[in-house]
């Protein structure tokens, strides 16, 4: 028994405590001091704290004190610390920036940010998974939000669209639907962030509509490698209004100055593993070392009379224009360069509205557009508590704005006078309204007969998906048949399966042939009966996303495995070499310390091995000494970096100390296993992927 009369301190020595920059108390504990450069650590109210490590209690061994203010006030404070996630697109991530025209819209919209040229209007944007939690990872296959906020001299502009140009469902009133297939099971709580799972399926299987987006998410366009290797959509028509009224139809279209670029399913899943917050990490240190990222922003305009000969409704969110029919016009570029001060502060608590628009700028009738601008409003009152969240600093306008709404939870401002209301004889300087440059909708002579009715032009649900299908190249198209059978094998009803195939009977015989014998299916199910008949419609090269890839190493890190041993020559010269070519690259050895070169000198680690697998990185070298390689040859770790590297059609230079655990790994020589003494080819096959070679690891697809 120990004696514990004896462990009691006293509570003397406590208070008696020196005052020094850095004390421990009885308990060992560390007391940091305020010295000159610091400010003292103050509760709420300002009251300053003279310990942050201990309640008060009743006796050093007694309970505490109900009277311990600053106890409760803290703990208080940290019990309210969440707010509602969003409901969808909760994990995100984001960033502030600038917006800069180069191409005015002068003839199209009186808008001053699509007008004047050469200012910058500061932004912040912020990109998302729609379906996971807020602590899910960054990459399960989902659709990504792409929001921008414009603090523009007229007044906040958002564009909140998606990394897709087009969307699952066609009226708003099916959204609250879908979100709840996708998300986990009300009875069980999981699947989280993923649609490979019966719910989702059950819905879309219902919902003909659905098969473009089907198309879209299926395809890598759903695994980007990067945020800044997204492109951005506002989905919907917008319109432009010019001074005398007059309307343009717009839809908006960012371009990510590095190209496209998208994982491997099987290297996501891994790296949802081995770095769940792998693209809000690549966002935080390309913004760090200087590397802003940047999209062009462009347009496609058209008129109403343009709108009625294409082959769809642009008013149905299911269809996209494609650039062959309405080419891209590139009018600025958005460059982000700053990360937030506070994640929660801006990150979380920025809000988004599609309602929030500029003058100059107008909404189209799109039945999902129209739902939009009444729920992002709603969402945030519950998110964010008070109709006063616009006073958030993230969210408030950066030009001058007021009127005479009052009051409400956490009213930050404190306007004077007597007057909140108008009109008014009483304040000669109150808010008045603006007839000349304030928002005007643009005018539009309607009618018709008021029903729940879905325009016939919405009716063809499977040309445009099966535009999109042919436009892939053949490693797109199988990378969309091995996602559909990958999905469709989670989901436990087989008439699920079967419905979903029959839909893609209508996209494209061999697709759903393909898919069907991918899932074991003896026989094509039917096919359900089609409210349009499929057209044939001209392919449309920009869908794709591997023939768009730009041939640069920019934004992409080469992970360079080495050991005692390791050459320092060869070391250093790949170091440079990938620097120059405009990659950044990371150090990695099977201990973060104590690795020795060649030469003797100790060698600087980035990472250690067993962390850093190579789905973190493009491309990986490896330079080994012949002792270490031997050595390697039995690490899972270093078999599994060399092997997954390969798998996921990575290049891959070696040297002469590595030959050993390419064999190891059972590594086929091909164009991109190349050897270190060929640095130049190396870096070229890095800028993108060995596609050749997936057939041979994947043959069943
Ligand atoms: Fe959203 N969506 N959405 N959505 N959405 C939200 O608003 C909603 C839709 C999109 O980074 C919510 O602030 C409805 C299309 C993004 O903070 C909510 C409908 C597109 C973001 C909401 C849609 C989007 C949201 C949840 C069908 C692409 C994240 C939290 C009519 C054009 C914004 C919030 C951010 C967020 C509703 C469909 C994009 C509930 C009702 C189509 C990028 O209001």
């Amino acid at each position: 028994m120990p004696n514990i009369k004896k462990s009691i301190p006293k509570v003397e020595t406590d208070i008696n405590r020196k005052v020094t920059s850095k004390s421990t108390g009885n308990g060992g504990e560390l007391h940091q001091i305020a010295e000159k450069k610091q400010s003292d650590l103050t509760t709420n109210q300002g009251v300053a704290v003279s310990d942050n490590q201990n309640s008060l209690k009743a006796g050093v061994n007694g309970p505490a004190l109900l009277e311990d203010f600053i106890l409760r006030e803290k703990i208080t404070h940290f019990d309210h610390e969440r707010i509602p996630e969003r409901i969808v697109h909760a994990r995100g991530t984001g960033a502030h920036g600038f917006f800069e025209l180069t191409h005015s819209l002068q003839k199209f919209t009186t808008a001053k940010i699509l007008t004047e040229l050469n200012t910058r209007t500061p932004l912040f944007a912020r990109f998302s998974t729609v379906a996971g939690g807020s602590g899910s990872a960054d990459t399960p296959r989902d659709v990504r939000g792409f929001s921008v906020k414009f603090y523009t001299s007229e007044g906040n502009w958002d564009l909140v669209g998606n990394n897709i140009p087009v969307f699952f469902i066609q009226d708003a009133i099916k959204f609250p639907d879908l979100i709840h297939a996708v998300k986990m099971g009300p009875d069980r709580g999981f699947p989280q962030a993923a649609t490979a799972h019966d719910t989702f399926w059950d819905f879309i299987s219902l919902t003909p509509e659905a098969m473009h987006m089907v198309m879209w998410i299926m395809s890598d366009r759903t695994l980007p490698r990067s945020l800044s290797m997204m492109e951005g959509f506002g989905v919907h028509s917008f319109r432009l209004i010019d001074q005398d009224g007059n309307s343009t139809f717009v839809k908006f279209h960012w371009r990510p100055k590095l190209g496209l670029q998208s994982t491997i399913w099987d290297e996501t899943v891994k790296i949802a593993g081995a770095d769940p917050d792998f693209h809000r990490r690549d966002l935080f240190n390309s913004i760090s070392v200087g590397n802003f990222p940047e999209w062009e922003l462009a347009v496609q305009l058209f008129t109403q009379e343009e709108a009625d000969q294409f082959p769809f409704d642009h008013l149905d969110a299911t269809k996209l224009i494609p650039e062959e029919l309405v080419p891209l016009k590139v009018i600025g570029r958005m460059v982000l360069n700053r990360w937030p001060n506070n994640f929660f502060a801006e990150t979380e608590q920025v809000a988004f509205c599609p309602s929030h628009v500029v003058p100059g700028i107008d909404f189209s009738n799109d039945p999902l557009l129209q739902g939009r601008l009444f729920s992002y409003l709603d969402t945030q009152l519950s998110r964010l508590g008070s109709p006063n969240f616009h006073q958030i600093p993230v969210n408030a306008p950066k030009c001058p704005f007021g009127n005479h709404q009052r009051d409400g939870h956490m009213q930050m401002a404190q306007p004077t006078g007597r007057v909140s209301y108008e009109p008014n004889t009483l304040s000669t300087t109150s808010p008045r309204e603006q007839p000349t440059t304030g928002f005007k909708s643009m005018s539009e002579q309607l009618s018709g007969t008021k029903g729940r009715i879905r325009p016939e032009s919405f009716a063809d649900h499977y040309s445009q998906a099966r535009q999109f299908y042919l436009s892939q190249n053949k490693y797109e198209q199988s990378h969309i048949i091995s996602a559909l059978v990958f999905e469709l094998s989670k989901v436990e009803h087989p008439h699920i399966r079967e419905a979903m195939v029959g839909h893609l009977r209508h996209i494209i015989g061999d697709l759903a042939l393909r898919v069907a014998n991918g899932l074991g299916m003896e026989n094509l199910p039917p096919a359900p009966d089609i409210a349009a008949p499929v057209v044939d419609l001209p392919l449309t090269p920009a869908v794709g996303l591997i023939d768009k890839m730009k041939s640069t190493l920019s934004g992409r890190v080469i992970g360079i495995l080495i050991s005692d041993g390791s050459d320092v020559e060869i070391l250093k010269t790949v170091q440079t070499a990938v620097i120059k070519a405009g990659a950044t690259y990371k150090t990695i050895a099977p201990k973060i310390n104590g690795i020795y070169l060649s030469d003797t000198t100790e060698a600087k680690i980035d990472g250690q091995l067993a962390g850093n697998p190579s789905v973190m990185f493009d491309a990986i070298v490896t330079i080994l000494s012949k002792e270490a390689g031997k050595k390697l040859q039995k690490d899972m770790a270093t078999t599994s970096f060399i092997r997954d590297a390969y798998s996921h059609l990575k290049a891959i230079a070696f040297d002469d100390g590595s030959k050993i655990l390419l064999e190891t790994a059972g590594i086929e020589k091909d164009a991109g296993v190349i050897s270190i003494d060929k640095i130049p080819d190396f870096l070229s096959a890095a800028k993108t992927r060995q596609w050749s070679r997936e057939k041979s690891l994947h043959p069943a697809i």
